[in-house]
């Protein structure tokens, strides 16, 4: 038989550092908790996350009829520390500093099941069916990522929504195989986060309304990532120099703060080490680390970019530049959306005569949000360029955003 510590051993061996195993019976918590936060509204800006797809996600017969087991994975990307940056940095969230993690761990998921299928093959009768059959899950699939995670006793579930695992915090990708295999499912874990609500204090936008609970229409990482459109105006005072993703639930966790002095990220004070370019990993959770180098590369941007600059991206550049990083998900109307609105949060009108330019971008969505950073900036030069705009501009959205930039400078 192909023991079930042999496939978590060739897991580690391909760079993961969690592995363990549960069933294949479904969610049900999970999908409760999906149709509640859908009935409530946290998803309105997510219109694929369904009721309908609760029901396909938390079932794993649905996605494979014949499954059995479920092989729950995880990968660090702790790399390093940010620099603090100045007023006129933005700031990118971790996971988005090095290549585009799907693009790693599906491969990695698809040498993984070639391995299980010839283990399998030097087997016979090993499996109740005729053949092996797999899916593979990273992120996108229709499957309950953190549900499969928790009950493998991979991590538990923190307040913030995210899994915490023992050793590496919060700062893991998920990802799994769905199998017919049968294979020795483990325990959930214990632990959970106890009294701490850290996390639900620190979150800028009051996206974390309840322990458990996100309302995505408030969160920074839905705001820079995966809305289309217009950010909503209340909320980008709040964004301080966001751009693209939210780490503040995660940098505030006293259990990540334990994994990153684990890894040498932090000195014993617990002060965090700037500008390492390689971690020192220990684990206690397999048997040798063999050193992983996919996200310890620079973002093409750095982790806290000059803004400035950033306007200036045409098409091309920005799709030159971003070609494997996840930041490519925005397009670069939503990336430079994002940079106009950190600009009018940073306070500094040396950023004015670049906003000024952004008021003629071809996007109206990248003007719309420069004539808002304008207002918030002010002074005669932002003034100006906004009642330009005013007798210049068509687009009826965009003119309610410099009506509404001008009323900030009580000039209207
Ligand atoms: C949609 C989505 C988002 C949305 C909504 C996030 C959310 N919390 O739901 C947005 C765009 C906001 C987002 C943001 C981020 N995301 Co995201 N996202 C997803 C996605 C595709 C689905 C998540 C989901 O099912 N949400 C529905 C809610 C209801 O489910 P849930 O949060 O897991 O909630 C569970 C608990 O509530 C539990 N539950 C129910 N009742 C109760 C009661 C109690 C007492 C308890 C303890 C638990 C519990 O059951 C629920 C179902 O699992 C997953 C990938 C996937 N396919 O699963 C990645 C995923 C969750 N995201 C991930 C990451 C890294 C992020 C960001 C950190 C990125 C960033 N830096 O900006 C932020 C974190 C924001 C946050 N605080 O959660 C990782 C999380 C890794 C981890 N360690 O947990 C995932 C798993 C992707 C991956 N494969 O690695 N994300
Ligand atoms: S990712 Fe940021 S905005 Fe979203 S819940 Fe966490 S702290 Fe709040
Ligand atoms: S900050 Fe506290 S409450 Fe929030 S996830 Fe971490 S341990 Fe849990």
């Amino acid at each position: 038989m192909l023991e079930t510590q042999t496939i978590k051993d060739y897991a580690y061996s391909l760079g993961f550092d969690l592995v363990r195993v549960t069933t294949a019976l479904p969610f049900r918590e999970a999908n409760q908790a999906i149709k509640d936060r859908v009935s409530r509204g946290y998803f309105a800006g997510l219109p694929w996350f369904s009721a309908e797809r609760a029901d396909v996600s938390c079932d794993p017969t649905a996605l494979l009829p014949e499954a059995q087991s479920i092989i729950a994975l995880g990968m660090c990307y702790l790399t390093e520390q940010p620099d603090e940056g100045g007023p006129l940095q933005g700031r990118i969230s971790r996971y988005a500093w090095g290549e585009d993690y799907h693009d790693l761990i599906k491969p990695k998921l698809q040498q993984f099941t070639t391995w299980i299928n010839e283990a399998v093959q030097e087997r016979p009768g090993e499996l109740p069916g005729e053949r092996l059959e797999t899916r593979l899950f990273v992120d996108t699939g229709r499957m309950v990522d953190r549900a499969v995670a928790q009950r493998a006793g991979l991590g538990w579930y923190g307040k913030n929504t995210n899994i915490l695992t023992k050793g590496w915090g919060s700062w893991v990708f998920l990802a799994e195989i769905v199998t017919n295999l049968p294979l020795i499912p483990d325990e959930p874990l214990k632990s959970n986060c106890g009294n701490c609500e850290i996390c639900l204090h620190a979150c800028p936008t009051g996206a974390l309304p309840h322990p458990y609970e996100l309302d995505s229409t408030r969160c920074i990482s839905f705001l820079t990532i995966e809305l289309k459109g217009s950010i909503p105006i209340e909320l980008r005072p709040l964004m301080g120099n966001l751009i693209f993703g939210c780490d503040i639930c995660q940098e505030v966790c006293p259990v990540n703060q334990v994994a990153e002095r684990r890894l040498g990220l932090r000195d014993e004070q617990g002060a965090p080490l700037i500008g390492l370019t390689t971690i020192k990993r220990r684990s206690t959770d397999k048997p040798a680390f063999q050193g992983r180098t996919e996200f310890q590369t620079r973002p093409p941007i750095g982790t806290t970019p000059e803004l400035i600059p950033l306007l200036a991206l045409t098409e091309e550049e920005f799709r030159l530049r971003f070609r494997h990083s996840p930041i490519k998900r925005t397009k670069r109307r939503g990336f430079l959306r994002n940079v106009c609105v950190a600009l009018g949060n940073s306070g500094d009108r040396s950023a004015v005569p670049a906003l000024r330019l952004a008021l003629q971008d071809e996007e109206p969505l990248i003007r719309g949000h420069a004539a808002w950073a304008l207002g918030r900036l002010g002074g005669d030069e932002a003034l100006q360029a906004l009642q330009a705009a005013m007798a210049q501009e068509a687009d009826q959205e965009v003119r309610q955003e410099v009506r509404y930039a001008l009323s900030l400078l009580n000039a209207l």
